[in-house]
């Protein structure tokens, strides 16, 4: 039988599948003497899952994953140490195709068609999927990509070690709450553009715009009522180019950083980036204020009910903790026109 698996979506584009199916050696695992004495028939069939289309227009077999290496360093898994478990087989073996160059994700399936059992039958499969983002492996590899660089480069500052994880790009899109503000010039204009502006952003797709909100300024000293919104977006950035793309935005539209809280034309606030919770001298997610404010959580319920904020929960439970009546819906939905085609 064929090895039919998923496909491993990454960054929106299902990978190709490097697959060497039927990789026969004797092997010496399982719980039983008898089987560490004598061993027995193992099998692996192992799906890599690489982007080959590089190695295609170069016709150069140094720039994809060479299945003949593959199927060495899983028969040597397979003959090698023995391990009580299919399990454990198949997870070494996982571990070291994904250590391969290239490989995003991995099928492993280890088959031991002798084991002794007290009925017939025909085989024994243990299937198992690993991908790089699971586990330490992800960590593990980043940082070993960047081991081979010359000393002098990294010591300089011209490169950085990725492993600040706001500086890692997720391996998948990930869902992103953006809370924008202003009070100070044609704010309903400005908030509108902004939304745009973020729309235009490589690595930036708008799912959604919540309602816009009035309310009188939270802090800060006299200044004029605010006009907020929530946009929904699904971000393949990492979170630092995330921030730094806001504060770009926010310095087109005229801000300029005076006091805390003070009046400014356009303020964009990541709420939430996907589940992470963290803290560093530019940026803290989540929000640290966000829950508590209502003009992010009122509008954040209507664009998204199902939305979370990591650490301080649901926003449809967060809207009863808030003073909803602080903020008046002013245009819903909003902006009138259809949302920026975007990335
Ligand atoms: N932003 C602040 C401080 N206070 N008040 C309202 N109503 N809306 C805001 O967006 C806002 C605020 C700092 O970012
Ligand atoms: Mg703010
Ligand atoms: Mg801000």
């Amino acid at each position: 039988m064929t090895t039919q698996v998923m496909p491993f979506v990454k960054d929106g584009f299902p990978l190709d599948q490097i697959v060497v199916e039927g990789i026969r050696v004797t092997g010496f695992h399982g719980v039983l003497a008898t089987e560490r004495e004598s061993g027995q028939l193992f099998k692996a069939d192992v799906v890599a899952h690489v982007n080959t289309r590089t190695a295609a227009l170069t016709d150069d077999v140094t720039k994809t994953l060479n299945y003949s290496d593959l199927a060495d360093r899983v028969a040597e898994v397979l003959a090698g140490d023995p391990a009580n478990l299919l399990e454990t087989v198949a997870e070494h073996i996982a571990r070291i195709v994904l250590d391969m160059d290239g490989v995003e994700c991995v099928d492993v399936a280890v088959h031991k068609p002798q084991a002794p059992l007290h009925v017939e039958f025909k085989d024994v499969i243990v299937r198992i999927r690993r991908d790089l983002k699971s586990g330490s492996l992800w960590a593990d590899k980043r940082i070993g990509s960047a081991a081979g660089l010359p000393d002098d480069l990294l010591a300089e500052g011209h490169l950085t070690l990725a492993n600040d994880p706001f500086d890692e790009r997720p391996f998948q899109p990930v869902r992103a709450y953006l809370a924008l503000g202003g009070n100070i010039g044609e704010v309903e204009e400005t908030l509108k553009d902004a939304v745009h502006a973020l729309g235009r952003v490589p690595g930036i797709h708008i799912l959604r715009t919540s309602h816009l909100v009035r309310s009188a300024p939270v802090g800060g000293p006299d200044q004029p009522d605010y006009l907020n919104a929530v946009a929904v977006i699904e971000t393949a950035l990492a979170p630092r180019e995330l921030l730094g793309a806001c504060q770009g935005i926010e310095v087109v539209f005229g801000r300029e950083r005076g006091e805390p809280n003070g009046p400014r034309t356009l303020d964009i606030d990541i709420v939430a980036f996907d589940d992470l919770v963290g803290m560093s001298d530019d940026l803290i997610l989540p929000h640290p204020r966000a829950a508590d404010r209502a003009f992010v959580i009122v509008p954040l319920a209507d664009a998204d009910p199902d939305a979370v904020i990591p650490g301080r929960g649901g926003v449809a439970t967060l809207v009863n903790s808030v003073d909803a009546s602080s903020v008046i819906v002013v245009a819903n939905p909003w902006p009138g026109d259809a949302l920026p085609a975007s990335d």
